[in-house]
C-alpha cells in the first residue's frame, strides 16, 4: 500500500442517465471523504479535479440516443485521463457521474492492458447489465448501453473510443447484482456469454461463493477493474440513485465483495457511478460508498492478521 498512487478523476456528467443530479456526485464523494480515507492507508492520492463536459440539454432520443453526441465528448475526456494517469502507473478513481463514462475508462484500460501485456478483468457490480443497443432500448438513456459500447455493439462514436474496437471481449466481465435487465438484454447476456452473478444466484449460494467464482482466475498478471454503480446496493442503504431497484445487496455483503477484491491485491481501478447527491439522505449514500472503498483499499486486514482464521 505504500507505494500506491491514487488519482481522483471527477466526472461530473448525467448526460447518460435518465434523472438528472448523478452530475455532482463527485464533489458529493470529496465531501464524504473520499480522498482522507484512502490516504489513510499510506497511499498517495491525487485530486486531478473534475473533466469538463458539455452540459444536460435535457433532449428526447434521436434513433435510439439521449445526448449521444455530449456523451461521446464526455467519454472522451474520461479515456485520455485514465488513459494518462495508467501510464503514469496510477490507480485513477473515478467520481461519476452516471454509468455512460465506463466507456472512457474502460476502453482506456483496455488499451493500458494491450499495451503493457496484463490480463484484465472486469468486475460489473449493478443492479443492470447495462447492455442495451439503440434498438432495444427502452429508454435511449445511455448510462444503460456502456457494456454494450465496450463489447462492440453501439455507435462508431462511442465504440471506437479507445481505438481497437470493440474495447473488450464479453468474457472479461463478470456481472454482479443484476436484478433489472430488459428482454432484448437477456437475449443478449445469453448470445454473448456474459457472465452474471444475479440476486437469485447471490441468494442461492451466498455473496462468498459468488465472489470466489468472480474472482476466479485472477493472478498477479491481472489488472482488476471495477465498476461500482451505487445502485448495485439495497435502496434502504443507498437511496441516492436516480434508478433505485429493490432486493440489492446489504451492507455486509457489499463490504465482503470489496474485502475479498482487496485479498487478491490486483485492484488497479475504479469506477464508482449513478451517485445522485439531489435525491440522497444527509450525504448517506456517498459517505456509505467511501466505506466501500477502504474495504477495497484493505481496511479489513488489519482485523482479519488478528483473528483466528481457520
Ligand atoms: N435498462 C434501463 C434502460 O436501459 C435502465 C438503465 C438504468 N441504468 C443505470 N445504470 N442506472 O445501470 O433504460
Ligand atoms: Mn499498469
Ligand atoms: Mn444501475
Ligand atoms: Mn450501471
Amino acid at each position: 500500500m505504500e507505494n500506491l498512487k491514487v488519482s481522483l478523476i471527477g466526472v461530473p456528467t448525467d448526460v447518460g442517465a435518465g434523472v438528472r443530479g448523478a452530475s455532482m456526485g463527485p464533489e458529493a464523494l470529496r465531501v464524504a471523504g473520499l480522498g482522507r480515507a484512502i490516504a489513510a492507508f499510506g497511499a498517495e492520492v491525487r485530486d486531478c479535479g473534475n473533466l469538463a463536459g458539455p452540459s444536460n440539454p435535457e433532449l428526447p432520443a434521436v434513433n435510439g440516443f439521449r445526448h449521444l453526441a455530449e456523451v461521446a465528448q464526455w467519454n472522451l475526456a474520461v479515456h485520455q485521463a485514465v488513459y494518462a494517469e495508467l501510464s503514469e502507473g496510477r490507480v485513477p478513481i473515478m467520481l461519476g457521474g452516471d454509468h455512460c463514462l465506463a466507456i472512457g475508462s474502460i476502453s482506456a484500460v483496455a488499451r493500458h492492458c494491450r499495451e503493457t501485456g496484463r490480463k484484465l478483468r472486469v468486475l460489473w457490480f449493478d443492479a443492470h447489465a447495462d447492455l442495451n443497443t439503440a434498438t432495444m432500448t427502452p429508454s435511449g438513456n445511455i448510462h444503460g448501453m456502456p457494456v454494450a459500447c465496450l463489447c462492440g455493439h453501439g455507435p462508431e462514436m462511442l465504440t471506437g473510443i479507445g481505438g481497437e474496437m470493440p474495447a473488450i471481449r464479453p468474457e472479461q466481465i463478470r456481472q454482479i447484482g443484476i436484478r433489472s435487465v430488459d428482454e432484448g438484454e437477456k437475449r443478449f447476456l445469453h448470445d454473448l456469454c456474459v457472465e452474471v452473478f444475479d440476486m437469485r444466484y447471490i441468494d442461492e449460494i451466498g455473496m462468498r461463493a459468488t465472489m470466489e467464482q468472480a474472482l476466479a482466475g485472477v493472478d498477479q498478471d491481472t489488472h482488476l477493474h471495477v465498476s461500482l454503480d451505487v445502485d448495485f446496493l439495497d435502496p434502504t442503504i443507498a437511496p441516492g440513485v436516480g434508478t433505485t431497484v429493490r432486493g440489492g445487496p446489504t451492507y455486509r455483503e457489499a463490504e465482503l465483495c470489496m474485502e475479498m477484491i482487496a485479498d487478491t491485491g490486483q485492484l488497479a481501478s475504479l469506477d464508482i457511478v449513478e451517485l445522485n447527491p439531489a435525491l440522497d439522505h444527509c450525504n448517506m449514500t456517498a459517505e456509505l460508498a467511501v466505506d466501500l472503498v477502504e474495504s477495497l483499499f484493505g481496511k479489513s486486514t488489519l482485523m482479519r492478521m488478528h483473528r483466528n482464521y481457520r
